[in-house]
């Protein structure tokens, strides 16, 4: 299977990364994770992105906070699809993340998750992967169902607290 690569703009984003790592660990999907910064270690940043293909990146999740420019100088540098988590900053909550993520140029898109959307940026990354995997399709189908399974058992005891 290819990899997912999991990069942050800086290791203060990795509580966020974590949770896009944990959910691709509980799909078994294989990823590997680095910090490079659009802003203080560009030529890393462009060097990583112009060989993930060749290196067999199916999916790249980038985190970053404030003026977050990581995912769209990523996907400036490849066509493998780029997907943006906007960091929460203690400044102004993450607003000013969401929209230098979203804001893309036409031409260069980035798909831009909630703030802090570490899970579904997995989920979203792990769908990509699926497209040439059977088995990842089947394992994100069990995760809806279960996720539907939690939902209704949950109905179901607060529908008995109340409703009387
Ligand atoms: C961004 O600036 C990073 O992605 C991080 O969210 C934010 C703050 O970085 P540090 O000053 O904590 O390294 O580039």
């Amino acid at each position: 299977m290819k990899k997912v690569a999991v990069i942050m703009g800086s290791a203060s984003d990795l509580p966020i990364a974590e949770k896009a790592i944990e959910q691709l660990e509980s799909l078994n999907v294989p990823y590997e994770v680095h910090v490079f910064s659009a802003h203080r270690t560009p030529s890393e940043a462009m060097g990583f992105a112009s060989k993930a293909d060749d290196n067999g990146i199916a999916a790249i999740i980038a985190v970053a906070g404030k003026a977050a420019h990581l995912a769209g100088v990523l996907a400036s540098h490849t066509s493998v699809p780029v997907i943006g988590i906007p960091a929460q900053g203690s400044d102004l909550g993450g607003m000013d993340a969401l929209l230098s993520t979203v804001q893309m140029p036409p031409g260069i898109p980035v798909a831009t998750m909630a703030i802090n959307g570490g899970k579904n940026a997995a989920i979203f990354a792990a769908q990509i992967l699926s497209l040439s995997e059977p088995g990842l399709k089947e394992k994100l189908k069990t995760l809806r169902s279960d996720m539907t399974k939690n939902v209704l058992e949950s109905n179901k005891a607060i529908e008995e607290k109340y409703n009387k």
